[in-house]
């Protein structure tokens, strides 16, 4: 039987790798000047490294042999979305008023199953971890409650490992999408996540490894917040007292988007409430005149 312990880099690397594919359409809007300017300031960059470093060519043969086996184990989106993705979330999301976005990863997958509040995610009949309620409300810059906001979260279990990453787990596994009571209140009932450790068998943890580095993201919870009008904001939610919370492999980790969730009444787990503020669309903006 294949278990989730068995997961593989080239496994978890594939699946990323064609769910990326699927889901983002990539192209167009690039200008001819603007692809000079991006690629000729990269390429400039590597080169610099070269001269100033002294690279030697064993250094780059180690390179050119590294980079192939990133493609070869299907890590592109893991490399990028750890190394790359953090600054480019802080240009795009710089604008905000709301709530603090922060990098949405590999392991995104649309389209998981829709509940309203009071809501369980899907999950094992005996999933480990410690149960989590996580609630809150979703409400505008201006305080406004944003009834039927949708939240759509995704996060690894008690192992590390995301559903349709990792063989052995039900399909939509710890992944669900919640809609806000007319109130904009959310109840969701889900188990806290582990830490999450980069695959030490592919190309990213080959790196780590003679780099010396860790391999480890605290432990997360995805989320995409969205309300008709409003800016959807991807983000993710970390958990006091992780120690990878202080030097996160991936860097996206903001002091607003730590939690303290404390122990329930009832025993049954912890709780922890959490409230998200959207920003107005730039159409929105821009009928009211941009008072905001
Ligand atoms: C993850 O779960 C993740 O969130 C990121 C950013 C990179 C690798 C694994
Ligand atoms: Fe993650």
């Amino acid at each position: 039987m294949t278990t989730e312990t068995q997961a593989t880099a080239a496994a978890s690397g594939a699946g990323a790798t064609a769910r990326f594919r699927e889901n983002k359409h990539v192209g167009g809007g690039t200008s001819q000047a603007r692809v000079s300017a991006l690629a000729g300031r990269l390429i400039k960059a590597v080169n610099d490294i070269v001269t100033d470093e002294l690279v030697s060519y064993d250094e780059y043969n180690a390179l050119k042999a590294w980079l192939i086996s990133v493609g070869e184990t299907g890590e592109w989106p893991l490399f990028l979305d750890v190394w790359v993705e953090h600054s480019v979330e802080e240009v795009a999301n710089a604008n905000r008023h709301g709530s603090k976005g922060t990098i949405e990863g590999p392991y995104y997958l649309p389209g998981a199953p829709v509940q309203h509040s009071p809501a369980t995610l899907p999950m094992r009949d005996e999933e480990p971890g410690t149960p989590l309620l996580f609630q809150g409300h979703v409400k505008s810059v201006a305080g406004e409650p944003l009834a039927g906001a949708q939240i759509e979260l995704w996060h690894a279990d008690d192992l590390g490992f995301y559903s349709q990453f990792a063989p052995g787990l039900p399909e939509w596994n710890l992944r669900g999408t919640v809609i806000a009571d007319d109130q904009g209140n959310f109840q969701i009932n889900t188990i806290q996540p582990a830490p999450y450790q980069i695959p030490t068998d592919g190309a990213c943890g080959a790196l780590i490894a003679a780099a010396g580095w860790h391999a480890w993201r605290p432990a997360h919870i995805h989320l995409k917040v969205s309300a008709a009008g409003h800016r959807l904001i991807t983000t993710q939610l970390y958990f006091e007292g992780d120690e990878h919370v202080a030097d996160d492999i991936a860097s996206a980790v903001k002091p607003d988007l730590v939690l303290a969730p404390t122990g329930r009444a009832d025993g049954q787990g912890r709780e922890v409430t959490y409230d998200f503020i959207l920003d107005r669309t730039t159409e929105a903006l821009d009928r009211i005149g941009r008072s905001r």
